[in-house]
C-alpha cells in the first residue's frame, strides 16, 4: 500500500520539510511538502535522491570487525559493544581517559542526539578530547564573537536589512545562511530592496545576484573589510549614538584601517576601486544590515580577524537589532532567552583546558583544534590519543589525507558508526552499522542550537519541527541508532551517563540547566531521549509533535527589551590580537611575497561546494543523480594560457603534494584562480580523476601556515600550478 508521509530532509543543516511516498515499507519518492510554512515545498537534488539513499545496495545492513590481517568480518552489534568496551577499559587503565578522543563530523546533522550522548560518554570516561569539524569550519565566528563581544539583541533578518553583505560564502548552493530556501529569500528580500553585497573570488550563483560584487584575490578579505571599515570612517558615517553607548575601542580602530586606502586595497585585493567605494556607500546609507560569512573568508588564513572585521563594521554603523526589533534567535525548542538592546562584553576566547600538546595550539570556544588531531595520535608521551570514536571522514575532510591515514593506522581502537565503507571505516576496528534518517525520529533542537554561536544555522523565526521514524531498517539488519553505540558502550562498562556538555558546548547561552540523568538498567527509546532533551524548551515534544508540517511557533516570538539601566558591558573594537594583526597584513611585502611565489605556484585554489554532493557523503550511490568526481574549474584565459582543454587530466601540484583532475571551463572565476571540492579522490595515494576524482587534501598541510590558536591551515588561496598530464595512464 502506497503512503505520503511528512517528515524533513537531515542532509544538510537547512532541514527542508518533505512528504516521503512509502511503499510496501520502502521509500520510493520525496518531494517538498508545500504546505510547511517558510520552504515552499523547496528541495535539492540530494534531499530527492533519500530514496536511493536508503535502497543503496552498498549500505551497510551490519557491523564489521577488522581482523589483523586487514580483513573484515561482520560482528553482531551486540557482540561489538562488548569488544569495544573491554578494549576501551584496557586503553584507559593502561593510558588514562585522555587517550580516548571523540571526533564529531557532519553526522550531527543527520542524528542530533548524537553529540549530546557521545558528549555524554566522554564525560564519563573523563576525557576531555572532544574535536568537531568545527575548528576546520568557520572557527573564526566563535572566537571573533568572544574578543569582540555579543549583542544581546541579535541580528536583522535579510528581509528586513536595507544591505545584505555575504564574505566568502554561496547560500544558493549550500543552503547555509538565509536558509530555509535560501535563494527565495535573496530573491524576495532583493525585491523587497535589499541591497546585496557578495565579497566572493568567483561569480557564484549567490554573486550573480548581487548589486555589488567584490571579486577579490582570494585571502584578501580582511584588506577589503578593513577597506570598508576606512571609507566608513572618511564618510563620518559611524553611529556615534550607538558607538558611544556601546563600545570601546574606536579611534585605535580607526588608527589602525587608516593604511587601509582605497588605492592600496584596490591595488592589494585587485578590485576596481568604483566597487568597493559603491559597497561602502551601501553600507554607509543602510540603517539595517544582514551579514553572513562563509568558509571562503575562514580558510584563506587570517579567519579570526576576517570575522572580527564584520563585527566591528556592524557595530560601528549600528546595525544590530534594537528595542522593540523582532528578535532572530527566539527559542523553541530549548529554554527561553530574553533578549536585551544591549552588549555582553568580550569574554575569554581561548586558553581552556585541555592543554593540546602539538604547535603551541589551543582550546578556545570553538573547540579543540582538530588541525591538531593526528598528530595528538601520532605523537608519544603522556596524553597520547589510542582510542577514537569518528563520527565523520577525516581521511576525506582532513588536511593532509597521507597524514590523517598514518595517524588513524596508529589507533589501538577507530571505532566508526556509519552507513557506508567510508575511507576511514575502512581503517576502524569496528565499523558500526547504523540506522539511516528516515529510520530515526528528531527534532530541530540541534540546529537551533547551533545557530546561537553560528548564524549560518538555525532559523530566523520560533520555528520546530518533529518527525518520526518513517521506515523500519531493511529486514535482516542489525542496525542500531547512532546514539546508541555511546550508550552501550557506557552500559557495558558500567558508566553512568548524563548530558549537559553537548548544548552547552555550542554556545553557553544555549545551557540547558540540569543535567539529564539517563537511567542505564533501562535503555531509553530515541522517543524518551528526544522528550528529555526537550524538558526546559519554550514548547514542549507533545506541542511539536501535533504540526506534522512544523510550525512557527508564533507564541515563542521575542522582542528586543530596554537594556538594563545598570548595563556597562561594551563591544570591543579594538581586541590587541586584531589590531595587531591587521598591523602584520600592512608590514607584509604582499607584491614581493607574489613575485617570488608566482614562478613556481602561479594559481590559487579555492574550495566551494557542489549542489548534488555533500562533502564526502554517498558518492556512489546507484540511481543517484550523484556528480561521481569533481573537476577543476578553470578560467577560460587560464586554459587557454597553459594550452588545456576542458576534458583534459590535468595535474595541480603544491608545494606539499600533486593530484589529478579532469578540467572545466569556468568563466566566472577570477582569472589565475582555480576551484576544486572537497569530499572526493581515491585512497591518499592513487589518482583516479574520472572516476573518483580529485582529493584537494592531499595538496594540503596542517603544520606550514595555520591560525595560531584553533589551528585552522591554510584551505583556500593555495598557491598551486597546473599542467597538462600527457599521458593519463592512472586516469580512470
Ligand atoms: N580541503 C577542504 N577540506 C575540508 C573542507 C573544505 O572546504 N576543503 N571543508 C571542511 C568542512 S566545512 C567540514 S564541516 C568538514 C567535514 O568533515 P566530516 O564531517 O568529517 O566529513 P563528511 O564528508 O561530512 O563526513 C560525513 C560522514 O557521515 C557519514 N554518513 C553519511 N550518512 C550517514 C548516516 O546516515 N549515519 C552515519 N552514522 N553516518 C553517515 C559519511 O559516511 C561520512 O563518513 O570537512 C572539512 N574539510
Ligand atoms: N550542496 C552542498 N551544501 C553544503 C555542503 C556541501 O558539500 N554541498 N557542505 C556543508 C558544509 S560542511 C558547510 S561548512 C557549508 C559551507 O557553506 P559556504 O561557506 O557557503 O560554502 P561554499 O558554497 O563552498 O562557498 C564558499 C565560497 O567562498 C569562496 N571563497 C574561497 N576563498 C575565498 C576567499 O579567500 N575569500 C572570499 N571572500 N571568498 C572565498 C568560494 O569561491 C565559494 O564561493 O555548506 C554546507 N552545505
Ligand atoms: S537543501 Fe537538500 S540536502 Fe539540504 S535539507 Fe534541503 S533537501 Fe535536504
Ligand atoms: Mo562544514
Amino acid at each position: 500500500m502506497t503512503t505520503v508521509k511528512r517528515s524533513f530532509c537531515r542532509l544538510c543543516a537547512a532541514y527542508c520539510p518533505i512528504e516521503v511516498t512509502v511503499d510496501g515499507g520502502r521509500a520510493i519518492a520525496v518531494r517538498g511538502n508545500k504546505r510547511a510554512p517558510l520552504y515552499g515545498g523547496y528541495t535539492c537534488p540530494k534531499g530527492r535522491a533519500l530514496p536511493a539513499l536508503h535502497a543503496n545496495p552498498r549500505r551497510l545492513t551490519h557491523s564489521l570487525k577488522r581482523l589483523p590481517d586487514g580483513s573484515r568480518v561482520p560482528i553482531s552489534s551486540a557482540l561489538a559493544m562488548k569488544e569495544i568496551a573491554a578494549k576501551l577499559s584496557s586503553i584507559i587503565e593502561r593510558h588514562g581517559p585522555r587517550s580516548v578522543a571523540l571526533y564529531i563530523g557532519n553526522a550531527v546533522t543527520l542524528y542530533p542526539t548524537t553529540p549530546m550522548v557521545a558528549g555524554a560518554l566522554m564525560g564519563a570516561i573523563g576525557s576531555p578530547m572532544s574535536f568537531t569539524a568545527g575548528t576546520l569550519d568557520q572557527p573564526g565566528i566563535q572566537i571573533a564573537g568572544a574578543l569582540h563581544g555579543i549583542w544581546l539583541g541579535g541580528r536583522t533578518a535579510i528581509e528586513n536589512a536595507d544591505v545584505a553583505l555575504i564574505v566568502g560564502g554561496n547560500p544558493l548552493i549550500s543552503k547555509q545562511h538565509f536558509a530555509q530556501n535560501p535563494g527565495r529569500r535573496i530573491t524576495d528580500s532583493i525585491a523587497g530592496g535589499t541591497k546585496l553585497i557578495v565579497i566572493d573570488p568567483r561569480r557564484t550563483e549567490t554573486a550573480a545576484r548581487a548589486h555589488v560584487h567584490i571579486q577579490g584575490r582570494p585571502g584578501e578579505d580582511a584588506t577589503i573589510l578593513a577597506g570598508l571599515l576606512h571609507l566608513i570612517f572618511a564618510a563620518n558615517a559611524v553611529d556615534d549614538a550607538f558607538v558611544d553607548l556601546n563600545t570601546e575601542g574606536i579611534y585605535l580602530l580607526r588608527e589602525a584601517v587608516a593604511p587601509f586606502t582605497p588605492a592600496y586595497v584596490a591595488d592589494r585585493a585587485g578590485i576596481d576601486r568604483n566597487v568597493l567605494d559603491e559597497a561602502a556607500l551601501l553600507l554607509c546609507n543602510a540603517r539595517t544590515a544582514a551579514f553572513a560569512s562563509g568558509t571562503g573568508s575562514t580558510m584563506s588564513m587570517h579567519g579570526t580577524l576576517n570575522c572580527y572585521l564584520q563585527l566591528c563594521i556592524q557595530s560601528v554603523r549600528g546595525f544590530w537589532a534594537r528595542e522593540g526589533e523582532r528578535f532572530t534567535r527566539s527559542r523553541v525548542t530549548l529554554p527561553r532567552f530574553v533578549p536585551k538592546a544591549q552588549p555582553r562584553g568580550p569574554f575569554q576566547a581561548w586558553g581552556f583546558d585541555p592543554q593540546i600538546r602539538i604547535r603551541g595550539l589551543r582550546n578556545s570556544v570553538a573547540g579543540l583544534p582538530t588541525g591538531a588531531l593526528a598528530e595528538e595520535i601520532l605523537t608519544p608521551g603522556d596524553g597520547q590519543i589510542r582510542a577514537l570514536f569518528c563520527t565523520g571522514n577525516p581521511v576525506k575532510a582532513f588536511p593532509d589525507s597521507a597524514l590523517t591515514q598514518r595517524a588513524l593506522e596508529n589507533l589501538e581502537l577507530l571505532v566508526t558508526p556509519t552507513v557506508e565503507l567510508t575511507d576511514t571505516a575502512v581503517l576502524a576496528h569496528y565499523v558500526i552499522a547504523t540506522k539511516m534518517t528516515l529510520e530515526t525520529p528528531a527534532t530541530t533542537q540541534f540546529q537551533e542550537a547551533v545557530g546561537i554561536a553560528h548564524p549560518g544555522y538555525g532559523w530566523e523565526v520560533p520555528y520546530a519541527a518533529y518527525t518520526p521514524a518513517l521506515l523500519s531498517p531493511p529486514a535482516g539488519a542489525d542496525v542500531i541508532e547512532d546514539w546508541q553505540l555511546f550508550y552501550r558502550v557506557a552500559q557495558e562498562m558500567g558508566l553512568q551517563l548524563s548530558i549537559s556538555a553537548a548544548i552547552d558546548a555550542t554556545n553557553a547561552s544555549a545551557s540547558q540547566g540540569d543535567d539529564i540523568i539517563l537511567d542505564m538498567a533501562m535503555e531509553p527509546s530515541s522517543e524518551d531521549l528526544l522528550a528529555a532533551l526537550l524538558d526546559r524548551a519554550v514548547v514542549k515534544l507533545a506541542e511539536i509533535r501535533k504540526h506534522p508540517d512544523g510550525r512557527v511557533f508564533g507564541e515563542a516570538q521575542e522582542h528586543v527589551v530596554p537594556r538594563d539601566p545598570d548595563c556597562s558591558d561594551r563591544l570591543q573594537l579594538a581586541d590587541d590580537t586584531m589590531i595587531d594583526e591587521l598591523g602584520d597584513i600592512i608590514r607584509e611585502d604582499y607584491s614581493g611575497l607574489r613575485r617570488s611565489q608566482e614562478v613556481i605556484f602561479p594559481l590559487l585554489l579555492v574550495p566551494s561546494r557542489l549542489n548534488r554532493t555533500f562533502n564526502s557523503m554517498y558518492r556512489d550511490v546507484p540511481g543517484l543523480a550523484s556528480q561521481p568526481a569533481n573537476p577543476v574549474r578553470l578560467h577560460p584565459s587560464d586554459l587557454v594560457r597553459l594550452k588545456i582543454f576542458a576534458g583534459d587530466v590535468v595535474e595541480i601540484r603544491s608545494p606539499h603534494g600533486a593530484v589529478q583532475a579532469i578540467a572545466a571551463e569556468d568563466d566566472r572565476l577570477l582569472p589565475g584562480v582555480i576551484s576544486l571540492s572537497h569530499g572526493f579522490g581515491p585512497s591518499p595515494y592513487e589518482h583516479a580523476p574520472a572516476s573518483a576524482g580529485a582529493n584537494v587534501n592531499r595538496l594540503l598541510r596542517i603544520d606550514d601556515e595555520f591560525d595560531r590558536i584553533t589551528g585552522m591551515p591554510r584551505m583556500s588561496a593555495v598557491p598551486v600550478a597546473v599542467c597538462k598530464v600527457e599521458h593519463a595512464e592512472t586516469a580512470a
